[in-house]
């Protein structure tokens, strides 16, 4: 038997599809307003574009997105490429592009975790292999079964008029009729201040959901989840600290509380599996920074499905570039049943391809044509570039 994970030349049916080149650079896009979670404020967004090059000529981009830096979790563009350009690029160059697979495993012999930047590869290299081959990521991953999925946007500032106002233009232009609203940066009480006004004034209109980003302790928690289920919350997430998930089970199985979302305790397969089998959330927020390439939010998802935890389509406020990955991979799934969050394009000052995805009447548009489905524009890259 000979293992396909060692030497590169026996791999590929044709030499078109070898590695050529992996290049990565560092992106920094203005945000419309400021976006604030429990732990950072961002008023841009920093990304890591990563182009690759293949022996037949195509390219294919991915994108590796952060949240302030290494606060949402431990990555940091400076660190994505940096590894990127030390350790993976180098593991990659003179392999078969579509050995998607085998190139997973030998990204995890080269460097531990480093999720965010592996999906970026992963997703460069599906987009280069579907324009070789004329076809949408989604046909690399089993067949799109949808081509559209509803979409959240994400209240942030703050200031709960501001909120109010903008979750009304929203609706009013039918972009958006679910609100995920950011809890944690102040006191609960504020907190639960903001959320009743926006409840008064959204209810009936629009459903709210809320991420606590880890903020609370146990006994915080369980105030708030009866307060939030009072105020008709249909979803909590990750209202306390990644690593305690049998206080996130304990607090689920309290009469009354909201159903749970899973973020920022599932990375991997095996935190799913102990997700599920602690019985610590209704459902897991899928995003490719945590599951470091396309299949691997389709293993996360299998293992959550297996557990009869519900899918929600998450982000980290990625531009169309990684928005149109998560939306081909997502779209691979027979359930999403809490439809996806990917608002990141329009909260950015301008977007990174010649044309944006497509947001009507609530739903964000799986972009069509081979590969991701999106080209990028080099005028944005070359402006907002960081060196
Ligand atoms: C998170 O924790 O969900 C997703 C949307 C948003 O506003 O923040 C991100 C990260
Ligand atoms: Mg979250």
């Amino acid at each position: 038997m000979q293992d396909l994970r060692q030497g590169a030349a026996a791999l590929h049916p044709t030499r078109d599809l070898v590695i050529r080149e992996v290049a990565a650079t560092i992106i920094d896009v203005p945000t419309l307003r400021e976006h604030k979670l429990s732990q950072t404020a961002v008023r841009a967004q920093s990304y890591v574009l990563v182009r690759v090059r293949l022996e037949n000529g195509a390219t294919g981009i991915g994108e590796a997105a952060t949240l302030g830096g290494p606060r949402w979790s431990e990555e940091s563009v400076e660190a994505i490429k940096a590894n990127i350009d030390a350790y993976l690029a180098p593991a990659l160059l003179g392999r078969p592009a579509s050995a998607f697979v085998a190139n997973g495993a030998v990204l995890d012999a080269a460097a531990k975790r480093n999720n965010a930047a592996k999906a970026a590869i992963d997703t460069a290299l599906h987009d280069a292999v579907g324009k070789s081959l004329g076809l949408p990521v989604s046909a690399l991953l089993g067949g799109a079964v949808r081509t559209s999925m509803p979409v959240l946007w994400t209240l942030a500032s703050g200031d709960p008029a501001q909120e109010a106002d903008e979750a009304e233009r929203k609706l009013g232009e039918r972009l958006h009729r679910r609100f995920k609203v950011k809890l944690g940066a102040k006191a609960p009480a504020d907190d639960m201040r903001r959320m009743r006004h926006l409840a008064k004034v959204l209810g009936g209109r629009a459903e709210l959901i809320a991420d606590a980003n880890q903020a609370w302790d146990e006994p915080t928690a369980r105030r708030c989840l009866g307060e939030l289920a009072d105020m008709g919350a249909a979803l909590v997430e990750q209202p306390v600290a990644a690593w305690n998930v049998d206080a996130m089970a304990r607090l689920r199985a309290r009469p009354g509380t909201p159903p749970l979302l899973a973020d920022e305790c599932v990375f991997d397969i095996h935190d799913m599996l102990r997700v599920g089998t602690a019985g610590a959330a209704d459902a897991v927020s899928l995003k490719l920074v945590k599951h470091a390439s396309l299949r691997g939010v389709q293993d996360v998802a299998a293992v959550a499905t297996a557990a009869g935890v519900q899918l929600y389509g998450g982000c980290l406020l990625e531009s169309s570039i990684g928005a149109a990955a998560h939306l081909h991979v997502f779209s691979t799934l027979r359930e999403v049943e809490w439809g996806c969050e990917h608002f990141g394009p329009q909260i950015l000052a301008a977007d990174l391809v010649r044309e944006p995805l497509r947001f009507s009447d609530f739903e964000v548009h799986l972009p069509q044509g081979p590969g991701l489905g999106v080209e990028i524009d080099e005028d944005a890259v070359r402006r907002f570039a960081r060196d």
